[in-house]
């Protein structure tokens, strides 16, 4: 849902704009009705007092923007900023701003972080340090999720980490190599943060036009992700990445399919392998969670005790 504010001077002047939007919702102070909006939506009129009321029509951009353009034709101003009024819990901008951003936090780590800044800010409101600043750009990958992309030879078990890490059948796992046909993307939690996870056909040279357009499509989000989890297993043939790809966070490489080996060595420098997990067994998947989301999001940036600037 959006909630359009109209707040008018004088009772006239809003009976005029509810009557010109929804016709016949002049309902009278604290009245509540289902109305077309604007001719654009079916939504609630609210009517809080004589010169407040709520216009609320579903959430769509488009939706959004064509009720203002028909405020605007009745002359109604259009503030880009929410003013403070809107918030009555809110006793500062800081406030306003910190439960804004509490509204659309897309991970559950944001909410200590954010109910923590007004009071940060109250007592330090000097120019932000460089520390600040850049725990602060970490710490914005909590507000809005951030891509990672898995990526391997085909039946490298890709699908199946995806389908561990969510806990469901989310991406088809089978056997034959090229399973995945078409990018697959997730929204997973990892340790209190959501990323956008893109399963990726396996990599590989093939005469088959589908897969391939599918392979240069994901290169493309493989190319836009801010962290890559390159994954090998022992019964397949590495695929290898393009030269130049870096990703603002690297490159994570993975050892999957751990179940299978023979030895249980520990991962070593030599063959460059970060982490080993099975998505059979679960083995690894729980630090591999937590490592992933130490990448985007490090631990000691979540018990920061400095003010985060996540509102400029
Ligand atoms: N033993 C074992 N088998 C696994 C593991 N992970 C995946 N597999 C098996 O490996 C095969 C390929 O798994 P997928 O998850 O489909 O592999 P993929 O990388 O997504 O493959 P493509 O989509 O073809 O690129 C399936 O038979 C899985 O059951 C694992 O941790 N251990
Ligand atoms: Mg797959």
């Amino acid at each position: 849902m959006a909630i359009i504010d109209l707040a008018a001077d004088a009772e006239a002047t809003l009976d005029a704009v509810l009557a010109a939007v929804s016709e016949d919702a002049a309902g009278g102070p604290s009245s509540l009705v289902h109305r077309r909006i604007a001719g654009v939506d079916d939504g609630i009129v609210a009517r809080i007092d004589a010169t407040h009321a709520q216009l609320m029509p579903h959430g769509g951009p488009l939706i959004v923007r064509r009720i203002a353009d028909a405020l605007r034709t009745l002359g109604v101003t259009w503030l880009d900023e929410i003013p403070a009024a809107t918030r009555p819990e809110a006793s500062n901008a800081v406030e306003v701003a910190m439960l804004d951003a509490l509204a659309t936090a897309s991970s559950p780590a944001a909410i200590p972080l954010l109910l923590a800044q007004p009071e940060r800010r109250m007592r330090d409101d000097g120019p932000f340090t460089a520390r600040e600043l850049e725990v602060g750009r970490r710490l914005n990958r909590l507000l809005h999720p951030v891509t990672i992309a898995c990526v391997g030879a085909p039946n490298a078990g890709k699908s199946s980490l995806l389908n561990a890490l969510h806990r469901s059948e989310m991406a088809i796992v089978s056997d034959l190599p090229g399973t995945t046909r078409d990018r697959v993307s997730a929204s997973l939690e990892l340790d209190g943060v959501v990323v956008e996870w893109i399963d990726t056909p396996g990599l590989r040279d093939t005469d088959d036009p589908i897969e391939n357009a599918a392979i240069a499509a994901a290169m493309e989000a493989i190319r836009q992700a801010m962290l890559v989890i390159h994954l090998v297993a022992p019964d397949v043939e590495d695929a290898s990445l393009p030269a130049d790809l870096a990703p603002t966070e690297g490159v994570l490489r993975v050892q999957g399919k751990t179940d299978l080996l023979e030895v249980d060595a520990p991962p070593s420098a030599h063959d460059g392998i970060d982490l080993r997990i099975s998505a059979v067994t679960g083995e690894g998947i729980a630090e591999f969670a937590s490592e992933v989301r130490n990448r985007i999001v490090r631990a000691e940036d979540l018990d920061f005790e400095g003010r985060w600037p996540f509102d400029v």
